[in-house]
């Protein structure tokens, strides 16, 4: 049905990119076979790493007295800072009071232990569920790490699988350390050295062939640091073009490449340590220009990198941008990079992914993150209508899907 006025075209985004089923592609989810793996929770939302790093800005007690202490204490600790203490506007803490008020509780009680109540009612079954269903995602993507003892032992037991989490087989040790992570391949029956002459090149295809076998991943992805360069003179780089590159094109499995996190710039904030760094974009276009039937996946950490890569996403229709990762995921910049996205790339983009560690921040990532997205698409839509162009409500829903799932699916089907 043509829409007919501004009226109209608010009210059939709004309603559409409220009810899409989303695919999320990137999170750190697991199914119930991974056990505690699985995060959930209101101690658990309330201790997300990204918590923990703004509270350590305020209080004074040494890191080492924080990670002693109770998941309780933590958040007990995180709540009074962050909550009590301080009014929490920052986008981690009020993604905390989305998840609440999404789940019916009582926001304005600020009475954590009441919230605690709730969850203790809930089995981790029945919450899977009342996720999925309150954050509107039909499916999400897993990060599932073969150098991962506890992850590795569920893969080479009884894993029996859920079908609204999908695999994606993440090898960062294999690029970031093969100096020391080489000895793993070694232990576990690859006749591999450091040294990668042909035989080892070859065990290693191996590897990643036997982990596609076990986990039929939806693609192959690694974190990369900002001086992640090929091609140089590196394992890194020795690995992905005679490794990687050989492999995701054999069995079609994209490789999905995240760069710019700059690793452990505090250690003593252990996961919450991380930072970022602008990353070369030329690598990007080098790999995807001279290998143009391979299938890249690219998100980059650093807001400088934004622009150059929608820029190269228009020169290679091989390379599939994705997501306002990490630091890049609050309001202003996944406004700002969703309007730059849109307008250089029109609909043949992702614009988002939760990168949820913790099942119930589906709910908060994509309530925040759709409410964006339909305010730039509105704006779009309304500044072609403004030439005279028209448009029907089964366009809108059309484009709504492909951004929010399709175009993912589409991907993986499409040849080079
Ligand atoms: O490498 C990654 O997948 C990152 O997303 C994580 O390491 C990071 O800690 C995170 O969860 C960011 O949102
Ligand atoms: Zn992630």
């Amino acid at each position: 049905m043509k829409i007919q006025n501004t009226y109209e075209l608010r009210k059939a985004v709004d309603r559409m990119i409220d009810n899409i089923k989303i695919t999320d592609i990137h999170t750190h989810l697991f199914t119930t076979d991974f056990n505690d793996l699985l995060l959930w929770g209101v101690d658990e939302l309330v201790t997300y790493h990204y918590l923990i790093a703004e509270t350590m800005r305020w209080v004074d007690i040494s890191y080492d007295e924080y990670w002693a202490m109770s998941k309780q204490e933590q958040a007990d600790l995180i709540w009074d800072t962050l909550f009590i203490k301080n009014s929490p506007y920052s986008e981690a803490c009020r993604g905390v009071l989305t998840v609440l008020e999404k789940l019916g509780l009582d926001v304005s009680s600020r009475d954590l232990n009441s919230y605690r109540e709730y969850f203790k009612q809930m089995t981790v079954d029945q919450y899977i569920d009342k996720v999925f269903e309150v954050a509107g995602v039909s499916s999400i993507v897993m990060t599932n790490d073969p150098f991962e003892d506890a992850e590795r032992e569920v893969w080479l037991g009884d894993y029996k699988a859920d079908k609204r989490f999908k695999t994606a087989l993440r090898i960062d040790p294999l690029l970031n350390a093969w100096n020391t992570k080489y000895k793993c391949l070694k232990e576990w029956g690859y006749d591999v050295k450091e040294e990668l002459d042909e035989n080892t090149l070859k065990e290693i295809r191996r590897f990643l062939n036997d982990w596609i076998d076990r986990m039929n991943p939806l693609y192959m992805a690694a974190s990369l640091p900002p001086d992640f360069v090929v091609p140089e003179e590196s394992s890194r780089s020795k690995i992905v073009e005679e490794c990687i590159v050989p492999v995701s094109l054999e069995r079609n499995v994209p490789f999905a490449m995240m760069i710019g996190v700059k690793k452990l710039v505090n250690p003593q904030l252990q996961v919450a340590g991380d930072s970022v760094g602008k990353g070369d974009v030329g690598t990007v276009e080098y790999l995807c220009a001279k290998y143009p039937h391979n299938k890249f996946l690219v998100t980059m950490l650093a807001r400088e990198n934004q622009h150059e890569l929608c820029v190269a996403a228009r020169k290679f229709r091989n390379l599939l941008v994705f997501g306002c990762w990490w630091f890049l995921n609050n309001p202003s910049l996944i406004e700002e990079m969703t309007r730059m996205r849109f307008e250089l790339l029109g609909p043949s983009v992702i614009p988002q992914h939760s990168d949820a560690r913790m099942l119930d921040q589906l709910i908060y990532k994509w309530t925040h993150s759709r409410k964006i997205i339909a305010d730039v698409l509105f704006d779009k839509y309304n500044d072609i209508i403004a030439t005279g162009w028209t448009i029907e409500e089964e366009e809108i829903q059309r484009d709504v899907e492909k951004i929010f799932g399709k175009n993912f699916w589409d991907f993986l089907e499409r040849e080079f």
